[in-house]
This record gives structure tokens, C-alpha cells and sequence, in this order.
């Protein structure tokens, strides 16, 4: 199995419910590592890179605008097949039907707003990790 490194955002809500510790720890008792963390407040512009295939679609602008409503802790994560790990302890996109075990079904739900706040980004694929990777560790 080839080590990988995937970018993980714990995103405003995450923070703001001071959930960050919880994420950090269940990234950590799976056993993958935490090679770089750091807290950001991104300009606009890292957002629209971020979210640039979403571009256009119904709940794009509420995501960005959601996006830089309060500080993101953005992770560099490495370990045996971690995009895919990851995405599996994240949880499916919908919190309110995500499985229970995983972050956005323990402690995500639906609150009546245009943007899905499921607490945290994992990169889907290899391309895409590379890409964001680059983006928020310059
Ligand atoms: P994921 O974050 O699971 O990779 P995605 O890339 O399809 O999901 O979408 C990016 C974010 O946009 C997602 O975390 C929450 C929001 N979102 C996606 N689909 C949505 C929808 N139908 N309604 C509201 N928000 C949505
Ligand atoms: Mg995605």
C-alpha cells in the first residue's frame, strides 16, 4: 500500500463547536499522522480554488460564504490509503443520514440552512489532494 497524504480542513463549525480536539484525536487512533496543522482565516480566493468544481451550482456561494464565517484548522495528514481512510471517518457528505461512528454522523445534523455544515473537508482523490494541498501549505 502506497503512503499517501491528503489535506483535511476542520471547517468553521467544527471550531466553533470546539470539536477540533475529537477530529484530532480520531485522526490519531486510526493511526494516521499529523504532519503540519495550522488555524487560517483564507481570503476568499483560496476558497474559490478550493470549491472551483462546485462553481455554479445552487449551494456554491452560502459554501464560500459558510467557508470564511470563522477560522479553519487545515491538516496535512499522511498514511497507508488516508484519502480514502479519511473520507470513511468523515463520513458521507449529508450529516443527517451520515453513519453514526463517523464525524459528520456523531456529531453533525441538519440545521435548516442553504449549505450542508458537515464540520470537516477530506480530499476525494490524489489529484485532488496534490491541488489542495498545494493551495493551503504554500
Ligand atoms: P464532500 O465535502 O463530502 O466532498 P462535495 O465535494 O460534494 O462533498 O461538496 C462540498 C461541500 O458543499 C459539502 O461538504 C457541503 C456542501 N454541499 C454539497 N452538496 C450540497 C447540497 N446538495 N446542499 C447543500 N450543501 C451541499
Ligand atoms: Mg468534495
Amino acid at each position: 500500500m502506497a503512503v499517501e497524504e491528503t489535506l483535511v480542513l476542520i471547517k468553521p463549525d467544527g471550531v466553533a463547536r470546539s470539536l477540533t480536539g475529537e477530529i484530532l484525536r480520531r485522526i490519531e487512533a486510526k493511526g494516521y499522522s499529523l504532519v503540519d496543522i495550522r488555524l487560517v482565516q483564507p481570503d476568499r480566493s483560496v476558497l474559490a480554488k478550493h470549491y472551483e468544481e462546485h462553481e455554479g451550482k445552487p449551494f456554491y456561494e452560502p459554501l464560500v460564504e459558510f467557508m470564511l464565517s470563522g477560522p479553519i484548522v487545515a491538516i496535512r495528514v499522511a498514511g497507508d490509503r488516508v484519502i480514502e481512510g479519511f473520507r470513511s471517518l468523515a463520513g458521507t457528505t449529508d450529516p443527517t443520514t451520515a453513519a453514526p461512528g463517523t464525524i459528520r454522523g456523531d456529531f453533525g445534523r441538519d440545521w435548516g440552512l442553504r449549505v450542508q455544515q458537515n464540520l470537516v473537508h477530506g480530499s476525494d482523490s490524489p489529484e485532488s489532494a496534490a491541488r489542495e494541498l498545494s493551495l493551503w501549505f504554500k
